[in-house]
């Protein structure tokens, strides 16, 4: 493939609601999208939207980083093997060093630019049998009554996994709030917590004793620190997900403790589409449940989860991706929907192509 062109673009959607991260409030998702074109006038877009918060790069970093090695891009020649995700990308991008969203929207860019060369999409670009439907995880965040409003919603609209955000209440009403959400939905539905490291080891054990009964498929991120996890297991049985501790988990070196179940994989934050599809091979290797999440992308880059997902996820584990219902405004000109708790693969198979130009402003 010979690239021709990179084009950059801003995008900035409002939000339904003020979005809270780690003290910053946040009433936009603003973001950039590359656009590759080959020689042959195929085109691939990429989506580098860094979360404040979350990404130690923001917006004005990967412009600049973008503008300076704008060029480097260009010259590579991408082989076909780009698409076995082993290695390749690693060969080829490594050597610049971009900063983790970076190398998402550059991977997401070039293997949508060889699913347009093909005409065939993403999921069938990466793997002869996808499934055809990927589930999602219906989240939970907010006041109590919003969670317990939007819990109800969820429920009825046939979400079959939950996912309800802890850590950040008092302690009391937060384990008042998780058996509330657990009447609500029934015990057919799975529920999932995330912490988001809130506890020292003492508080996720009173907290984890205290909801033993109400069946918690898992808790990601129950603690400051990740090495007394074996104890928090051994004290609550609830299992545990690994998400921030998988950016620096040594795993050539560490054993993953007993009691962790699940790996929460966000390709934009881990470092793009080849690594993450190792660490969800990784997790299958090892038994546990990889789970696919977004860090509020826009439909662009949440077409391109659900398609790694239908790829390379079997089974009907449900993927972190419900983030896309804060966006009021999407870069799609069709934005696709969850039905029963899950998004039909072919809905969006193409749609990543398909960006609504007017929401992208060229710098
Ligand atoms: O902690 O999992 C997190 C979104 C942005 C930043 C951090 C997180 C999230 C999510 C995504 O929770 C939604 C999900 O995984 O269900
Ligand atoms: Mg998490």
């Amino acid at each position: 493939m010979k690239l021709t062109d990179l084009k950059i673009y801003k995008f900035e959607l409002p939000l339904i609601r003020v979005l809270l991260l780690k003290n910053i409030k946040l009433t936009t998702r603003s973001g950039l999208m590359i656009c590759l074109t080959d020689d042959r006038g195929n085109s691939g877009y990429g989506e580098i939207s860094p979360l404040p918060g979350l990404h130690k790069e923001n917006v004005h970093d990967v412009l600049l980083w973008l503008q300076k090695n704008r060029q480097h891009i260009l010259q590579i020649q991408f082989p076909r093997e780009c698409r076995k995700l082993s290695g390749v990308f690693e060969e080829l991008l490594a050597p610049l060093a971009p900063p983790p969203s970076v190398r998402f929207g550059t991977e997401m860019a070039v293997l949508n630019l060889f699913s347009a060369e093909e005409n065939t999409s993403l999921s069938r670009l990466l793997s002869h049998s996808p499934q055809e439907t990927v589930y999602i995880n219906g989240l939970l965040a907010g006041t109590e009554k919003e969670i317990l409003t939007a819990a109800k919603t969820l429920v009825d609209e046939g979400y079959q996994t939950i996912k309800l955000k802890v850590g950040a209440k008092d302690m009391g009403r937060e384990i008042q709030i998780v058996k509330k959400v657990r009447d609500i939905i029934g015990d057919k539905t799975a529920l999932r917590l995330d912490a988001n490291r809130a506890w020292t080891l003492t508080e996720a054990v009173q907290f984890g004793k205290s909801i033993a009964d109400q069946k918690i498929e898992y808790i990601e991120e129950p603690l400051k620190d990740f090495s007394e996890t074996k104890e928090f297991f051994r004290e609550t049985k609830i299992p545990v997900a690994m998400d921030e501790t998988l950016l620096q988990f040594d795993f050539e070196n560490k054993k993953i403790p007993f009691g962790v179940k699940s790996f929460i994989i966000k390709p934009g934050v881990l470092g793009g589409i080849e690594k993450s599809v190792r660490l969800v091979e990784r997790a299958k290797n090892l038994g546990l449940m990889p789970v696919l999440s977004s860090a509020f992308y826009s439909g662009a880059g949440l077409a391109v989860l659900v398609q790694l997902a239908a790829a390379f996820i079997p089974g009907q584990i449900a993927m972190g991706l419900d983030t896309y219902k804060w966006l009021k405004n999407d870069v799609l000109i069709k934005p696709f929907a969850a039905s029963y708790g899950k998004i039909k693969v072919e809905d969006i198979s193409r749609q990543s192509f398909r960006i609504n130009r007017n929401v992208l402003q060229s710098l």
